[in-house]
């Protein structure tokens, strides 16, 4: 089972899609280990997009995700790591085919709602630095064996 670290950034917050973005993931059939709700620091924003620390919209960028409430959360389930990166779309909403997250409710880079990991070793890095070991739950839903052979 892989995990991978989303995160519904003040934008989506703001829109009320908290609801609609869960709704996604598990009637995928992937399963919600860990949630919570934040006012990210600055120190946290920076780290997690670290990769982008020279790109010219890393200040806005930064500046946007500290800017409110985020819902990070941590989902498991059979490949998720690259089907939440298709739930999601394509980083412009405008290139984000219609029926997913962004290609649905979005119009702006900037404002594109939701954020997933796209590999597994920025998802082991992202779960490590947005959540304590004692913040995730391991469960096994009772109908796995409808999810999986
Ligand atoms: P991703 O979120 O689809 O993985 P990345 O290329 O990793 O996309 O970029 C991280 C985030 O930086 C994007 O989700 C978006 O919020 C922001 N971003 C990326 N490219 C631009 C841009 O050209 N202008 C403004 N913001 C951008
Ligand atoms: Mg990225």
């Amino acid at each position: 089972m892989e995990r991978t670290f989303i995160m519904i950034k003040p934008d989506g917050v703001q829109r009320n899609l908290v609801g609609e973005v869960i709704r996604r993931l598990e009637n995928k059939g992937f399963t919600l280990v860990g949630l919570k709700m934040l006012q990210p620091s600055r120190e946290l924003a920076e780290k997690h997009y670290d990769v982008h620390k020279e790109r010219p919209f890393f200040q806005s960028l930064v500046d946007f995700i500290t800017s409110g409430p985020v819902v990070a959360m941590v989902w498991e389930g059979s490949g998720v790591i690259a089907s939440a990166r298709k739930i999601i779309g394509a980083t412009n909403p405008l290139n984000a085919e219609p029926g997913t997250i962004r290609g649905d409710y979005g119009v702006n880079v900037g404002r594109n709602l939701i954020h997933g990991s796209d590999a597994p070793e920025t998802a082991q890095g992202e779960i490590a630095l947005w959540f304590a070991q004692t913040e995730l739950v391991s469960w096994t839903p009772t109908i796995q064996p409808w999810l999986y052979e």
